[in-house]
């Protein structure tokens, strides 16, 4: 059976997700986020999200089409919002699956 999942479905299961974290969940991705912020400028830019998913061993999703997909208000970087679409795939236990399906809507688009 295949799920289609949109970018959209992410973004708002994320933030489900995120609403429903306890308090000590939600301090991790407040304390995750300055870790890829690292000018502390409140936004997490192209190059310094694609340093931060090598590092992590993400290759496939550290890439500019992947980025414009979570960037919503398409001002070049990720805010807070934004980043908790990354910060519930990150710790999905089906990143491989949701990448999968977002490289798939990736390849309709293009
Ligand atoms: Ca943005």
């Amino acid at each position: 059976m295949l799920i289609h999942v949109s970018v959209y479905e992410i973004r708002e299961t994320a933030k489900d997700y995120y609403n429903n974290l306890i308090e000590v969940q939600k301090h991790k991705a407040k304390e995750m986020f300055p870790s890829m912020d690292l000018n502390g400028d409140g936004s997490v830019s192209i190059s310094k999200y694609v340093n931060f998913l090598e590092d992590k061993g993400f290759k496939s999703c550290n890439n500019k089409s992947f980025f414009s997909k979570l960037d919503k208000n398409g001002d070049g970087v990720l805010d807070f919002d934004e980043f908790i679409s990354l910060y519930y795939l990150y710790r999905s236990v089906n990143i491989g699956e949701a990448v999968k399906h977002l490289r798939q809507e990736l390849t309709l688009d293009n």
